[in-house]
């Protein structure tokens, strides 16, 4: 059925005023102190403030339904085919997702709370220089803010890869930080099982002080190296008897074998003997400039994925 404008209007004029109409007679029944010359005014203004307390409430509620569902979808789907970008707030994941599905950036960013998902073809050039083209890849952008990392390392089981971006200028900085995260990854079961290929984004690389790959691969080394000794020397749970004692040593070893990250004793932390260590495949470091749309690193590295 066509949809009829003038009928539209119609009634949403014929909506209009009885909600003033209804205003005004809430006004009478309150016996609100209201001067009957402005009772018409008045009861528009009350119209007006609840439509838009209304349009507030339908927006909230919008919001919080599509945060369950991508919760719902997290806990539910079991693919494990996607692309997923993560790394540090403000690092530039969502730029760099825009530039993989549309080529250029079409929005603004703020701090995302929400992922930005898509399956597009991408280009690249595999490990021979030829341009080549891998269909319908999926693609998820997760937000990097601390308070929804938890929430964030839960798209690890739906990767077949990770693209760990961050800023090149501020990483030493925030090597602290940035450590922890890559450590939570890189210590992740699923992660080292699964031997999931990463890449180390580089990002903000047009910038004059933006650090090269190979220093920021160094400082990362270290840093990581401190955070998997602190989680050695991390003391077990509180047990309250020798059942839940044993459980929490199974836990606690079972834990350790990946906290290592496959390093032997005396061994420190670098990706290349993480990657021996365990089979995963060599962390590859590139330098990206997203919003400059200056992706082609990341693009080569999802086309030359073996699956
Ligand atoms: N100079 C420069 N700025 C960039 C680049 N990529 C992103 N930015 C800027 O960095 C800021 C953060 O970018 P986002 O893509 O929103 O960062 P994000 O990683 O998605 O951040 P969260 O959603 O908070 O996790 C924005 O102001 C971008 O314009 C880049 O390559 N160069
Ligand atoms: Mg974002």
């Amino acid at each position: 059925m066509p949809f009829d404008v003038q009928a539209a209007g119609t009634a949403l004029l014929e909506a209009h005023s009885a909600s003033v109409a209804l205003a005004k007679a809430k006004i009478r029944e309150l016996a609100l102190p209201v001067p009957l010359e402005r009772l018409d005014d008045v009861a528009l203004v009350v119209v007006i403030i609840c439509t838009l307390f209304s349009v507030a409430i339908a927006l909230t509620l919008t919001r919080a339904l599509g945060r369950t569902a991508s919760a719902l979808r997290l806990s539910t789907s079991s693919r494990a085919d996607a692309i997923v970008l993560m790394g540090p707030k403000g690092s530039g994941k969502t730029c760099a997702w825009q530039s993989l599905a549309y080529g250029e950036q079409k929005f603004g960013t703020c701090t995302s709370v929400e992922i930005n998902e898509l399956t597009e073809d991408v280009k690249g050039k595999d490990a021979r220089g030829r341009e080549v083209t891998k269909r319908k890849v999926r693609v998820i952008d997760v937000p990097g803010h601390p308070k929804l990392r938890r929430e964030a390392m839960l798209w690890l089981k739906q990767a077949k890869a990770v693209v760990f971006v961050v800023d090149s200028v501020t990483v030493a900085n925030e090597r602290k930080e940035v450590a922890q995260f890559l450590f939570s990854i890189l210590s992740d079961e699923n992660f080292q099982r699964r031997r999931l290929p990463l890449m180390l984004a580089c990002n903000k690389g047009e910038k004059l002080t933006a650090h090269p790959p190979d220093f920021i691969r160094k400082r990362l080394e270290r840093e990581i190296e401190a955070v998997r000794r602190a989680a050695e020397g991390e003391l077990p749970s509180m047990a309250i008897n020798s059942k839940q004692r044993r459980a929490n040593a199974a836990a606690q070893k079972k834990r350790d074998k990946y906290r290592t990250l496959g390093q032997r004793p005396g061994e420190a932390f670098t990706f290349d003997a993480f990657a021996r260590a365990t089979a995963c495949p060599p962390t590859t470091f590139d330098r990206l400039s997203a919003v400059k749309n200056q992706v082609e690193p990341l693009r080569d590295f999802i086309v030359r994925l073996r699956h």
